[in-house]
């Protein structure tokens, strides 16, 4: 029997998985490094945490790892049903959640090494989670697509740490009684971008999709849905995907530095944001809140058909 130790967490809907033990050794190389070696080598560890029957397609994965920089909290590689993520928003708040949870950190200003870069994290006394996500740019505006059953759909080529395309067509008002509408209108414009061959930096798959509108009640300025790249979408205002929404907004003269971009997502929950310039694009400070949803052990019984779970070759 093999045991995973983990810590589970949701915010603002959307689940984390933090893997504390269990994961084979990936050595000390960089974050990069530890993620192609997790991918090429032990994906159906991957597999076993994210999938079913242990996990679902909403489940983000976050492998706790030693950092290479002392003054790091902690290394982390973040993964899904389908595959790894660069940076992952939501699940930053829920790892450093689970980190004070432990009595690992506590309130004050930290530091964090994901595969894309080192992001800074500042806890505060009263539980609110901000990330000073890597760099965002937008890498393409007004890109127009012929999207089968749906006609022209435009939007930006953008990153937060992950692609997205963002547009602000919907063929629905973006409510959950919407999702299978939305979803199958989100994984329309994936297949649109596959089937043109649009790609971003260093051929960059753009696998997340945002629709993004003005928010309807005023509760929020902008109110999105995400289709994540294993087809469910995020239940969170997705942190990566309104960093890529700041940087198009800056680039169009829409948001100033320092002015607060309040992004609510399809279950209402709400991510404050705001940036400061950077080189490229736009530095995003993104706060928001995590809770403690459950703590135990994966047991993987190799006796067990589907024990590496569904979906694993
Ligand atoms: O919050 O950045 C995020 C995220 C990416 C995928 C799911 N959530």
């Amino acid at each position: 029997m093999h045991i995973i130790d983990f810590i589970d967490s949701h915010t603002g809907g959307e689940p984390t998985r933090v893997v504390l033990s269990g994961f084979p050794d990936l050595g000390t190389g960089t974050l990069a490094q530890r993620r192609q070696l997790l991918r090429e080598q032990h994906d159906q560890w991957r597999q076993a945490t994210a999938c079913e029957p242990r996990g679902s397609d909403t489940m983000v994965g976050a492998l706790l790892l030693a950092p290479q920089d002392p003054n790091a909290c902690a290394g982390v590689v973040y993964f899904n049903n389908v595959g790894y993520l660069g940076m992952c928003g939501h699940g930053t708040m829920g790892l450093i959640r689970t980190l004070q949870h432990m009595g690992r950190i506590g309130p004050g200003q930290h530091r964090l090494e994901t595969p894309v870069g080192t992001i800074g994290v500042e806890l505060y006394a009263d539980g609110r989670i901000a990330i000073d996500n890597v760099e965002s740019y937008r890498h393409a505006k007004d890109v127009t697509l012929e999207v089968p059953g749906y006609g022209t759909v435009v939007g930006d080529i953008a990153w937060g740490g992950n692609w997205f395309f963002i547009t602000n067509d919907t063929p629905a008002p973006l409510v959950l009684t919407n999702q299978r509408r939305l979803t199958a209108y989100t994984e329309a414009i994936r297949a649109t971008l596959e089937r043109d061959g649009i790609v971003a930096v260093d051929n960059g798959i753009i696998d997340h999709i945002e629709i993004n509108v003005p928010c309807p009640d005023g509760d929020a300025d902008g109110h999105n849905f995400v289709l994540c790249p294993g087809m469910a979408y995020d239940r969170s205002p997705c942190g990566t995907g309104t960093s890529a929404k700041l940087a198009c907004l800056a680039a169009d003269g829409k948001l100033v530095p320092g002015q607060v971009w309040r992004q609510a997502g399809i279950l209402g929950s709400v991510f404050e944001a705001q940036y400061t310039p950077g080189s490229r694009g736009v530095l995003a400070r993104i706060t928001g809140t995590a809770h403690i949803t459950g703590q135990g052990q994966l047991l993987i019984d190799d006796n067990d058909a589907l024990a590496w779970g569904i979906g694993a070759e």
